[in-house]
């Protein structure tokens, strides 16, 4: 199914086909171009940005680089291409033809879910709003804003489900996900992670490690959904994702880079002294993002995650290749519980603890991601290592949300669990140190003292490319 471009909402849904639809969501059209100027990127939206837009939903060649200017950008309706007779791939009505209308009894739940995961997306481009004005470098310039404009269009693929499959309620989702603003007590994102702020590029690479990485996760379970629109909407929202994880992953691999070279070059870990960021620093931004993003997949115990899957709306990750009933109605899973000051894994009904398996499934790739960390230190003959803390730290949803557990997984008190807060967890003045860093660099191919370059750049080109041309 080829993208049409020719459309003023580029599509591969064959929007035409249906005038109803079509009207209805280029009179959302405008709205959300408000909200773009209201709530994205600060400034910059006459710059030209070499940005990658999808030509193509295949597994291979789906992308077209060029200059754009970011509200030119052609958000549009991608869905992966149909798997030809698929079927209900888990829960009771597994082996049935996938739904391609909303089954009406599960019209509410599926909703919510689509609503969750679209509010996210906004979300963090309202987060990313003034990190234009601090980029390390024009290369990573143009990764927030490919980032930005990428999160647009996720909202504009839930936006399409919403319009498309739920008629009147999802048409006021949709004009509500406008209307929600990060961080606003009166009317904040629906889920925690996204109303913290993204204040500095530190920050901007954590989230996009660990937070990003929910996404990966959230997109994977609801890819194997029942509802072939919803699967198939995901599948193609995740190959974008992998870039923002990639953002987050050299972005924080290039800040370790830079401290092990200064501590070999001058025989200290203190390389604030010559303007990067000490490794204990980026261990406490670790800690802060890595469990605020744990809590993103709900409690160890859910009876919502048992009903979305029985009902074969959210499945697990990488579903078809796990060998099992795919019911789960007999089976259990270990869940690490905290009994006194002691954590026990306890055997629990596998369909209420999805929530606890898929984290573990997110704990294990983070895990990759901080093994490569640790080898770029390592080759630099550094003997410090990061770490991910215990999954009971710091964690605010869930079964440990008010208990006070170290990083390293011991129970404390809450008096001595308070004293060592800024031990384990960006202080006052970690984030103003960070901040102080956060100047601009705006010459192609040059990059912040705190940071190491890129191994290569974007698109084949050279790191002293244009990425962004600011002065047009
Ligand atoms: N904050 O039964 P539980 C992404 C609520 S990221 C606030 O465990 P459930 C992206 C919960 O709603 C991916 N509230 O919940 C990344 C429930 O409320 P009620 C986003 C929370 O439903 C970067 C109650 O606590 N996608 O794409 O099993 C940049 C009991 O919890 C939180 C999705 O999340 C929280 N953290 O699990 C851009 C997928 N956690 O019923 C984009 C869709 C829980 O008592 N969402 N609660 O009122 C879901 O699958 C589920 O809603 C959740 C929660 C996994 C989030
Ligand atoms: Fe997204
Ligand atoms: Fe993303």
């Amino acid at each position: 199914m080829a993208i049409d471009y020719q459309d003023r909402i580029p599509n591969n849904v064959d929007l035409a086909g249906d005038r109803r639809l079509q009207r209805a969501l280029e009179a959302w059209q405008p709205n959300f171009l408000a909200w773009w100027r209201e709530m994205g990127p600060l400034g910059y939206q006459n710059a030209e940005v070499y940005l990658r837009t999808a030509i193509n939903v295949g597994a291979k060649g789906w992308a077209n680089f060029s200059h754009v200017r970011m509200p030119d950008y052609r958000w549009g309706i991608f869905l992966a291409e149909p798997e030809p007779d698929r079927r209900v791939p888990f829960g009771e009505h597994r082996g049935e033809p996938a739904w391609q209308e909303v089954p009406g009894e599960h019209r509410a739940t599926l909703r919510r879910l689509i609503v969750t995961q679209g509010d996210t997306e906004p979300a963090s481009v309202e987060q990313q709003r003034y990190l234009g004005a601090t980029a390390p470098s024009i290369y990573d310039l143009r990764n927030l804003f490919q980032v930005n404009v990428e999160e647009g269009r996720h909202l504009w693929a839930m936006v399409y489900l919403l319009h498309a499959h739920f008629g009147r309620d999802g048409r006021e989702e949709a004009d509500a996900m406008l209307l929600r603003r990060s961080g606003d007590p009166d009317r904040p994102r629906i889920l925690g992670a996204f109303n913290e702020k993204t204040p500095d590029w530190l920050s901007f690479f954590m989230f996009t490690f660990f937070t990003d990485r929910d996404g990966k996760y959230q997109l994977a379970s609801l890819a194997e959904s029942g509802f072939d629109p919803l699967a198939r909407s995901c599948r193609f929202m995740l190959t974008e994702e992998a870039h923002h994880m990639f953002v987050g992953e050299t972005g924080i691999g290039r800040v370790v880079q830079r401290a092990a070279e200064l501590t070999r070059r001058h025989g200290t870990e203190d390389v604030r002294r010559f303007g990067a960021i000490d490794l204990a620093t980026v261990q406490r931004y670790l800690n802060f993002h890595f469990s605020v993003s744990l809590d993103l997949f709900g409690a160890e115990l859910s009876s919502n995650a048992a009903s979305y899957f029985s009902a074969g709306l959210k499945g697990r990750y990488e579903e078809a290749k796990l060998k099992d009933d795919h019911c789960l109605l007999d089976a259990s899973y270990p869940v690490c519980t905290l009994e006194g000051d002691r954590f026990r894994e306890l055997r629990q009904p596998a369909l209420n603890a999805l929530n606890e398996r898929l984290r573990d499934d997110y704990i294990a790739d983070c895990q990759r991601g901080v093994d490569r960390w640790n080898k770029v230190l390592r080759e630099r003959g550094i003997a410090r290592e990061l770490r991910l803390p215990h999954r009971a730290f710091n964690r605010k949803i869930g079964a440990f949300a008010g208990q006070f557990v170290s990083p390293d997984g011991r129970v404390l008190g809450d008096a001595e669990w308070r004293g060592r807060r800024d031990d384990w967890l960006p202080s006052v003045a970690d984030a103003a140190y960070v901040g102080s860093l956060m100047q601009p660099v705006r010459e192609a191919g040059k990059m912040a003292n705190w940071i190491a370059p890129p191994a290569r750049g974007i698109d084949g080109k050279p790191l002293d490319f244009d990425y962004v041309r600011l002065d047009v």
